[in-house]
């Protein structure tokens, strides 16, 4: 008899004494489950027992941006359960996939996204949802066919936004006497791709055409930022004598913050020989408009934190979120109403 032929001492022992063998295994497994429920398992796997929450967030670019991430930590941070994870994309969309790829292989149970911008994205969310991992989508959307490759939308309207910025803008055209002067417009837009972006520009161009004295001179991306928003507005001065140059529409603060240092640099007054729009609305923005250097800033809010910690927290009870949740307050601040309201502001 060869050696594999050979029944050990244990084995005998076992086969004398299978059905006691088989409890203790039991007991085993049952002890090392905890409660039986597997999933301490798991979270002893990560060492800390918490709900780990990864969230890619863009960038840093703007005053939106950074009150957005801190709305999220303050959310998360609050709740002892939350491991909360937030890496910075810095604009750039390999980046924030890389960010994706590493959520799902550190097998996070929760990912969140502000997507850098709306395209490609089906492979990696696909690859999320054979892990098993919930996909909360948050600000900025994402152009998917497929609506199971993510639980929810969580944003804001940005069509609306600006169609609330060019209704503002015919009114006070009209209110200046200017209604039937023919109007040069220049439009700073933001980070291209992006939903903020692609929604924004539509209702500019869509307020364009309805207003048959309203002329787009120049379209062009500032991509969200102040230093963007100077250099293209610094161009365009260049170009133009600021006589040629009646509005200006930046799709954000900070890029209008950019274009009115342009203007103060060669003696123009903003505010008053151009007109400037924005969109967020930002504490720093609502005080320009009261002291009379942005004529209207249209709101986007950028608290999120709360209101996707709440999906999160829904998806632990086991319910299913609302899919779509367009956050949109349809406020602007113009000279009539921004001094009352820059303490509110975030
Ligand atoms: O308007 C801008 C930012 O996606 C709504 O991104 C957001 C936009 C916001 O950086 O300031």
């Amino acid at each position: 008899m060869g050696v594999y032929g050979r029944k050990g001492p244990w084995i005998r022992f076992a086969e004398k004494h299978l059905l006691v063998c088989l409890s203790v295994l039991c007991v085993f497994a049952l002890f090392s489950c905890g409660n039986g429920n597997g999933g301490l398992e798991e979270s002893e796997e990560r060492g800390d027992g918490l709900i780990v929450v990864g969230y890619a967030q863009v960038g840093a670019e703007s005053a939106w941006r950074l009150a957005n991430t801190a709305s999220f930590i303050s959310a998360f941070e609050s709740d002892p359960r939350y491991d909360f994870r937030l890496v910075d994309s810095h604009n750039d969309p390999a980046r924030q996939q890389a960010a994706v790829y590493d959520f799902i292989a550190q097998e996070v149970d929760y990912i969140i996204i502000a997507p850098v911008e709306e395209d490609g994205w089906y492979e990696i969310l696909s690859e999320a949802r054979d892990a098993g991992i919930p996909v909360i989508i948050t600000d900025r959307m994402i152009a998917v066919s497929d609506e199971s490759l993510y639980v929810c939308w969580v944003g804001a309207g940005f069509l609306m936004e600006s169609l609330v910025a060019m209704d503002w803008l015919n009114d006070h055209l009209a209110a200046t006497g200017r209604a039937d002067s023919p109007i040069n417009l220049f439009h700073m837009q933001g980070s291209m791709g992006s939903s903020a972006q692609i929604g924004r520009t539509s209702g500019i161009n869509s307020g364009i055409s309805g207003n048959s004295n309203l002329n787009l001179k120049e379209q062009q991306s500032g991509d969200f930022t102040l230093e963007k928003g100077k250099e293209l507005m610094a161009d365009w001065l260049q170009k133009y004598p600021v006589s040629e140059i009646d509005v200006l529409v930046a799709e954000n603060d900070d890029m209008a913050f950019g274009a009115i240092r342009a203007m103060q640099e060669v003696g123009i007054k903003p505010g008053e020989d151009i007109i400037i729009i924005s969109f967020d609305a930002g504490r720093n923005a609502v005080q320009a408009v009261a002291d009379g250097l942005i004529n209207c800033s249209v709101e986007c809010n950028p608290l999120h934190g709360p209101r996707v910690k709440e999906v999160v927290d829904l998806l632990e009870t086991g319910e299913t979120p609302i899919k779509t949740q367009i956050v949109h307050d349809g406020k602007y601040f113009d000279i009539h109403n921004a001094a009352a309201e820059v303490e509110n502001r975030f």
